[in-house]
């Protein structure tokens, strides 16, 4: 056995994650259900790759366990759900005590929690660990998040912080400038030990919900601008080039910067992005990061919203059909070109420390539910570099942490706390124009209406709870005498006291 270590499933993340270990300098044993795709990335890499001669082809799984060295490091990275499943009882029967299977894809985290149990019960280790940055991070650097027993992660330590991206430790910027068989081996490396079992993949989970919002905001900024100041797509591409150089300079920023460069190719008169329906798909964790919210009653909104408008654009004939019914006022907009961008740009800025805000809400409350320990800082920290939503933005994050370690919410650091006053009148302005004009902005208004809620040492559910009282005698708590003392009225009956119920 010569290799350090195998991965099963050679679709676009395996293949490129794959070369990444290569590259520094660790020999893959490679596996992948149908050989043909195993054989043809072989074939390939032997013609292109500098690392080529590290790589294990295997057709069969028993070869492939064989192949490496022991303690054995399995990475699994198939379609998430019951292709992990098949793949690790394949695995099971041929792996000895002690050997680490590792899963790289997007598993839901309660499946992680299980899998972890079951398969110590065997005497074999499980690490969940989330993956992102897409196939150019799986190939060059990706933000890894691992979470399950700390005696195994000891075993991918160096693995794992070798091939994760890398940032500057002055700056927090990633470096960027690889290829391939040169990679970075310089600066603080994007991965960290998240926490036991099924962490990892919460966290990677929480971060696909953030990426959901972050997209999201950035799409109600481009409409606005279309809508309001007719901007076309490569006058819009100069302003997000622009908010790239200040405190909105992020991964999503710049893609959106070069997609509104994009000409079509149909017609180079015109922009490519015109052109792509706008209908969004999804593959489900940003549904996941919600309905988890909901279970935990954590009000992460804002990233419920950027689902949820992804469910509405689907609904494209629906739409198209009441486009030519349903009313609203004619978009108009006479002030200042320049003033309206500067408030759409404080308005995405407020809007995304509301949603960075609500995950790390999340986190804070999930760590509670399953025992985890995990340092928010330090997540902050590995999000810098290769994943989606690295941003500069995040060192920010990182800081807050630094400084309160037990930070209730974001909001409250007084980096953010400041930069929410001083730009939120602009927020409120492009919330109102957005209502008067009937831009649809949802994003931008779950979020203010989170801040507002959250800043409300009084909320109208009084009200609410007298109602519940009212038709089902659920009590309430009154404001004049200790929490956990509940009361009922018979509601319509002004003539009987109330008791303690
Ligand atoms: P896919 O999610 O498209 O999965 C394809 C792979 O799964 C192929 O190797 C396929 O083998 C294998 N597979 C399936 Br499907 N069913 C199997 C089964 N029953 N037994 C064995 N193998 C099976 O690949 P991907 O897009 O590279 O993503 C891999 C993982 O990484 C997923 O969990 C994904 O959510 C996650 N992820 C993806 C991205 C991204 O940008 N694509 C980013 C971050 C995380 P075959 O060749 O024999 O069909």
């Amino acid at each position: 056995a010569n290799a350090d270590i195998g991965l099963i499933g050679l679709a676009v993340m395996g293949q490129n994650l794959v070369l990444n270990i290569a590259d520094h300098g660790y020999n893959v044993a490679v596996y992948n259900r149908t050989t043909a795709k195993m054989t043809d990335f072989i074939e390939r890499a032997q013609k292109e790759e500098p690392s080529r001669d590290r790589l294990i082809g295997c057709e069969k799984l028993e070869d492939f366990v064989k192949a490496i060295k022991r303690p054995r490091k399995i990475i699994i990275l198939v379609q998430a759900g019951k292709p992990t499943d098949a793949v690790i009882d394949g695995l099971v029967p041929l792996l000895e005590k002690g050997d680490i299977i590792v899963d790289g894809g997007n598993a839901l985290w309660t499946d992680t929690i299980r899998r972890e149990k079951d398969l110590k019960a065997k005497g074999l280790y499980f690490i969940g660990s989330g993956v992102s940055g897409g196939e150019v991070g799986a190939r060059f650097g990706p933000s890894m998040m691992p979470g399950g027993d700390p005696e195994a992660w000891q075993h991918l330590e160096p693995i794992w912080k070798a091939v994760s991206a890398k940032v500057d430790p002055e700056s927090g910027k990633p470096y960027e400038d690889y290829q391939p068989g040169k990679p970075i081996t310089e600066g603080e490396p994007c991965t960290a030990h998240i926490g036991a079992n099924g962490a990892g993949h919460y966290v990677k989970m929480v971060h696909n919900g953030i990426e959901y919002i972050d997209m999201q905001l950035i799409c109600e900024a481009y409409q606005l601008m279309k809508t309001l100041l007719g901007l076309d797509a490569g006058e819009m591409s100069e302003v997000f080039g622009s908010w790239n150089e200040g405190d909105l300079d992020s991964f999503l920023i710049e893609i959106t910067t070069d997609i509104l460069q994009q000409r079509d190719p149909a017609d180079p008169s015109k922009f490519l992005v015109d052109a792509v329906l706008d209908t969004a798909g999804q593959k489900g964790t940003g549904k996941w990061t919600s309905t988890n919210a909901l279970d935990m009653g954590i009000p992460a909104n804002a990233i419920a919203e950027a689902v949820f408008a992804r469910c509405l654009s689907a609904l494209k004939e629906e739409r198209v059909g009441a486009s030519k019914v349903l009313q609203g006022p004619a978009p108009e907009y006479k002030d200042d070109k320049k003033e309206l961008i500067d408030a759409i740009r404080d308005a995405l800025y407020c809007s995304k420390i509301c949603a960075y805000a609500q995950g790390f809400q999340l986190m804070r409350e999930a760590q509670k539910e399953y025992d985890w320990k995990l340092d928010f800082g330090h997540i902050a920290k590995i999000w810098r570099g290769g994943c989606i939503i690295r941003a500069r933005f995040l060192q920010k994050i990182t800081d807050a942490y630094a400084r309160d370690p037990k930070l209730v919410n974001l909001m409250l650091d007084p980096y953010f706390k400041d930069a929410l006053h001083n730009a939120q009148a602009n927020w409120r302005k492009v919330v109102a124009i957005a209502a008067t004009n009937g831009v649809s902005a949802p994003a931008f208004m779950s979020a203010l209406a989170y801040y507002d809620g959250y800043r409300s040492d009084r909320l109208p559910a009084n009200l609410l709870q007298a109602q519940r009282d009212y038709f089902g005698a659920h009590t309430f708590e009154r404001v004049d005498q200790p929490r956990g003392k509940f009361f009922h009225v018979d509601w319509p009956d002004k003539a009987r006291p109330q008791v303690e119920a």
